[in-house]
């Protein structure tokens, strides 16, 4: 079994993270061992998902943890997840992304969604999803749409949040 690898984690204004992502054609020991990948990066930011696409692999691919500290782990994989139904009914959450770190605003979500889905081994479940999962997989589905969060804001919340997380990684760059 290949070593899990923390992989680096793609951040604003990197134009790989508004690519639109491929479907995966089956999925093999190599789509696993991405998924692991992408899970252990997720784990280390930490954060409570993560699409392929923000370590620079532009295919449909999620994965998820919504355990609560102090729950044991709960790992989740979507393989080109689809949304088959979306409640009308929408709340705010505020979320964040791991692509635009420490920033944080609320974003209008449907409250519910249907989703269908291959899981770790490739097969098909399909399900709804509310609360937090809910919020979560349409963020994360956005991702592979190339859709930020910030993309839903007025055009200076988001140039404020670009800003905001360049001028962050110049500082980490001369170790201020
Ligand atoms: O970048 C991402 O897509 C991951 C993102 C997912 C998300 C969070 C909130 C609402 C919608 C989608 C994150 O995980 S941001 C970090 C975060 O939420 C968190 C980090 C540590 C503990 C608990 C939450
Ligand atoms: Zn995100």
């Amino acid at each position: 079994m290949k070593p899990m690898t923390i992989r680096p984690i793609l951040t604003v204004p990197n134009k790989i993270l508004k690519q639109v992502s491929k479907p995966v054609e089956k999925v093999t020991d190599e789509t696993r061992a991405l998924m692991d990948d992408m899970l252990e990066t997720m784990y280390d930011a930490p954060g409570i998902g993560l699409a392929a696409v923000q370590i620079g692999v532009p295919l449909n691919i999620i994965v998820m943890d919504l355990a609560k500290e102090g729950e044991d782990p709960a790992p989740r994989y979507f393989v080109n997840p689809e949304i088959l139904e979306l409640e009308d009914e929408q709340k705010p959450y505020e979320e964040g992304c791991l692509s635009v770190p420490d920033v944080y605003e609320d974003v209008d979500r449907s409250i519910r969604v249907k989703l269908k889905y291959l899981d770790y081994h490739g097969k098909e479940i399909t399900e709804w999803a509310d609360d937090l999962y809910a919020v979560c997989i349409q963020h994360e589905m956005d991702h592979l749409k190339g859709v930020l969060f910030i993309d839903y804001l007025s055009r200076l919340k988001r140039n404020r949040a670009v800003k905001k997380v360049q001028k962050a990684e110049k500082l980490n760059a001369v170790g201020a």
